[in-house]
């Protein structure tokens, strides 16, 4: 396979890497409709956990069989797929080699009050299982961050050993950030730019809102004001994840019209973000719609 200039000047920014996760992460950006771009969409599986079977499958019946979920990233030709051990066992022989995976190696569940997460895979699994990451989240403000930070430090030192790539999902939330303040711009860029300090190769937050919610920001906020545009907002995560030299994806969120995903996913491709990391609204559409919206999406970040 020869590398395009452009994953080749990816890989260039992760300079401490060994040739193991750089060749881990060009699987990534070389896989599917947007290989060779530096521009990526990626299906993550790990609802089942986080909110629950019917809540996440319900809607797509299909979608409980884990096989489904390779198949549908497989025909999208999308870059990748993320899901927790389970999941991923489950197809691993069938789907072996077929399209890069991503182990989420942390999991949270709709039946806790706390803001933490549970770490429900390791290292060996993710080598074994032939994954080419690992995915870990934190909830930059909860009462657990700074153990889940610890979390993450241990499996990203033992992950880039052992030649993986590292996605870190950063979602702000806890007691002292309301719903509006867990997406708002500062946030956000302050979360992505965290998860780029702990060493995440691949960044995923959600798209932010215009909102500015620390007060300690909000003076610098005025001065240097981000127009109001999604794009502008895009554009100002990608600068707080160490000025573009980190890829940073955006995620889709609860189920919404196809108008909307493309729209958020044209301001992510005029922000200069690298691409988005659907799942909701992908599979819980009927098959057929979902490969046509993701097809749609394929074809806005090809432009
Ligand atoms: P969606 O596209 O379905 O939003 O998936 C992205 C994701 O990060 C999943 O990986 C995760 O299960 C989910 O969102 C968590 O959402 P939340 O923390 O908002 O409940």
């Amino acid at each position: 396979m020869q590398l395009t200039a452009k994953v080749k000047e990816i890989l260039s920014w992760y300079e401490s890497d060994n040739p193991g996760t750089k060749a881990n992460l060009a699987r990534i950006l070389m896989e599917g409709k947007l290989g060779g771009t530096g521009r990526m969409v990626i299906l993550p599986v790990d609802q089942g956990f986080e909110h629950g079977p019917a809540r996440s499958f319900a809607p797509n019946p299909a979608a409980y069989d884990p096989h489904y979920h390779f198949q549908l990233a497989l025909d999208a030709g999308l870059n990748a797929y993320a899901a927790p051990l389970g999941m991923i066992e489950a197809g691993a022989a069938t789907f072996a080699g077929a399209i890069p995976t991503i182990l989420k190696v942390n999991s949270s569940n709709s039946l806790s009050t706390t803001k933490d997460q549970a770490v429900t895979g390791s290292v060996s699994d993710a080598l074994r299982l032939g994954c080419s990451a690992i995915g870990f989240t934190i909830y930059p403000s909860s009462e657990y961050q700074f153990d889940m930070m610890e979390e993450l430090r241990e499996l990203t030192e033992e992950a880039k050993a052992a030649g993986l790539a590292v996605v870190v999902w950063s979602y702000p939330r806890g007691p002292m950030l309301d719903k509006t303040a867990e997406t708002a711009l500062d946030i956000c860029a302050y979360a992505a730019h965290m998860a780029a300090l702990l060493g995440a190769h691949i960044i995923k937050v959600k798209p932010p809102t215009g909102a500015i919610s620390l007060d300690a920001a909000k003076k610098t906020y005025e001065n240097s004001p981000v127009e109001d545009d999604a794009a502008k907002r895009i554009a100002h995560v990608v600068k707080a994840c160490f000025n573009g030299r980190r890829l940073v994806v955006f995620s889709g969120g609860e189920a919404k019209g196809a108008d909307a995903l493309l729209g958020e996913a044209r301001a992510i491709h005029a922000g200069g973000g690298n691409g988005s990391i659907v799942g909701r609204n992908a599979f819980q559409r009927p098959r057929d719609e979902a490969l046509k919206l993701l097809s749609d999406m394929v074809d806005v970040y090809k432009a």
